[in-house]
């Protein structure tokens, strides 16, 4: 039993969470007796809050999904969650302490299990918070699980990153994942929206990403993409906008391995570096 704890990026802060009750595979039981009332509360704030600024700002799939979280009042118990989640799309919530290791991570998703991080944020907390916490997994990642093909390309993209970490390119591939599944806009009804978790679950970034003029926002295209860098604790300063999600899902049907070797030896882009690759 244990597991030692991982901090992820550059962060130098200690890990968050309780690493000592996580099983082999990194899950741990929501110890949902261990909210205290103020945890409660702290959700209930931030939900009400993030749930305010969603209108002309969040992908209209999001906020249709957003409901089958069930109540805003109190932290939702996991079960209750996988109850409506299972059947929606076979989906089904894990816990786990915290941010951990890419292999686990993929081998979850590649099985249709999404980790959700069992602790919330202190109140002191409540403006920003650098770890995803159970509020940025739950309100920001799990609405869009419920969308079934939204749903299949995070389980490709588990499938995809097992075999990434093979051949040694988990960084392209968390790029990726960085700027679709956490920091991703999408065009709908000729309208730009935010569906990444990271934008869906912070006040700030939110209109930021949508309404800016700041960010650069290019179509996503996998060789620029899995090129680019990206910083864990700014707003992004690059944007990358599908058309669908469907276009996502089509695009981990290709074998990513001839694109990791061909992308060895290009140059990489800085997170705010202008210009896109020839397409
Ligand atoms: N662990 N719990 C958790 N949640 C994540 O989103 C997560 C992770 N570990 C690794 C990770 N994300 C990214 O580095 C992926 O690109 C692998
Ligand atoms: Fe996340």
């Amino acid at each position: 039993m244990g597991q030692a704890p991982v901090v992820y990026g550059q962060s130098t802060r200690p890990p968050r969470g309780d690493y000592s009750r996580a099983s082999e595979d990194y899950t741990c039981p929501q110890d949902y007796a261990s909210y205290t009332e103020a945890d409660h509360d702290t959700y209930r704030r931030l939900y009400e809050r993030q749930r305010a600024l969603l209108p002309g700002l969040a992908s209209q799939a999001f906020i249709d999904a957003l409901p089958s979280l069930g109540a805003s009042d109190r932290i939702p118990r996991f079960e209750e969650v996988n109850e409506r989640l299972y059947k929606a799309t076979g989906w089904e919530l894990v816990g786990v302490p915290g941010l951990i290791p890419e292999v686990p991570f993929f081998t979850l998703l590649a099985n249709r299990k999404f980790p959700v991080t069992d602790w919330i944020r202190k109140p002191e907390e409540f403006e920003y918070i650098v770890e995803p916490d159970i509020f940025h997994d739950l309100f920001g990642h799990v609405p869009l699980l419920f969308n079934p093909v939204f749903a299949d390309y995070v389980q490709r993209y588990g499938q995809g990153g097992l075999k990434a970490q093979g051949l040694g390119s988990c960084e392209m591939l968390s790029r990726l994942y960085w700027y679709t599944i956490e920091f991703g806009l999408i065009r709908e009804a000729g309208q730009l929206r935010a569906y990444g978790a990271g934008i869906l679950s912070s006040s700030g970034e939110l209109a930021y990403s949508v309404q800016s003029p700041e960010p650069q926002r290019i179509p996503l295209q996998l060789e620029r993409t899995m090129r680019t860098r990206y910083k864990i604790d700014t707003y992004q300063q690059t944007y990358f906008v599908i058309d669908s999600f469907e276009q996502l899902f089509e695009m981990t049907a290709a074998d990513f391995a001839p694109i990791y070797e061909r992308l060895q030896g290009l140059p990489e882009f800085g997170a705010d570096e202008r210009g896109a690759v020839g397409v």
